[in-house]
């Protein structure tokens, strides 16, 4: 089992120094940071190479988060939108080979945040499916996985719950397409979180921790022991890379919707020791060999 954290933790907006985050991931005692898929389709051959280095000389595995565009929807209605999203797509997956990136996750079927308006589950999740035959092949030439992840109803339709999670990766029916589960989503959704991890069992592929209220693992209430012992009945041997959200402003704080200060006016220091502290958490309560 191999620990992250989502480099927006400590960014008010989206575009960041990767480079920045390496080091300090390595540092507070990761062994992963997941960057933001958007800006690496127009990395240039320079930049691809520093950021490679960098993870490398830092033993720093990458993985990739991304919250699609609607123009890069792979679920639209519009074929046009879909062809122009396969091409993005091709472009980032040559991009992630590069970098020794092998996984990326997220609302990959759709996009977000999703406009609730119209929609209609069972046409949507018809296109999305499709969309992931069409995208799941060209991702495995390059050695990706897909982690479709489960979200809560107020940032996707598509997929809620584990058992759909399930249902839908069953339905697409490609080996690098996995169920992705977050603890932030399963809080909302699920009757019983580890349950949940049980029933995504074999096709979990990907997992984000956090607790209830996006703050790092160990502050809250998240029932950490159970959903360890989930792992363990699961043997998921993958990454847990954690998404803390925590403080307000940006773009960031408007799109997660941050209304209230969770870091408590915290400084970077200070949030850097709260992550230290839960990757040292983490790796105790979920870490079953
Ligand atoms: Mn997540």
């Amino acid at each position: 089992m191999k620990h992250g954290i989502y480099y927006a933790y400590w960014e008010k907006e989206w575009a960041a120094d990767y480079e920045y985050y390496v080091e300090k991931a390595a540092r507070l005692g990761f062994d992963i940071l997941e960057v933001g898929a958007a800006p690496l389709p127009d990395y240039t051959p320079a930049q691809i190479q520093s950021l490679k280095s960098c993870a490398a000389k830092n033993g720093i595995q990458l993985t990739a988060g991304y919250g699609p565009t609607s123009e890069h929807n792979m679920g639209a209605s519009d074929p046009a939108v879909v062809k122009n999203a396969t091409e993005w797509y091709k472009q980032l997956f040559d991009v992630m080979a590069q970098l020794d990136i092998h996984l990326i996750g997220g609302a990959l079927y759709s996009y977000w945040p999703v406009s609730f308006d119209g929609v209609d589950k069972a046409e949507d999740w018809k296109r999305s499916v499709e969309g992931m035959q069409t995208l799941a092949p060209i991702a495995k030439q390059y050695g990706i996985d897909l982690g479709m992840e489960v979200l809560n109803r107020f940032e996707n339709h598509i997929l809620n719950t584990a058992e759909e999670g399930v249902s839908f990766v069953t339905e697409v029916g490609q080996d690098n397409v996995k169920v992705m589960l977050d603890t932030f989503h399963m809080n909302i959704e699920e009757t019983s979180i580890a349950d949940a991890i049980r029933t995504a069992g074999s096709l979990l592929g990907h997992l984000h921790t956090g607790e209830c209220n996006r703050m790092v693992p160990g502050k809250g209430r998240t029932p950490w022991r159970e959903i360890g012992e989930a792992l363990r009945d699961i043997q998921y041997d993958g990454a847990v890379v954690m998404e803390p959200f925590v403080a307000m402003g940006g773009q960031v704080g408007r799109d997660i919707h941050i209304w209230h200060d969770l870091s408590r006016g915290a400084t970077e220091s200070q949030l850097d020791k709260d992550a230290q502290d839960a990757v040292t958490f983490q790796r105790y309560m979920l870490e079953w060999k």
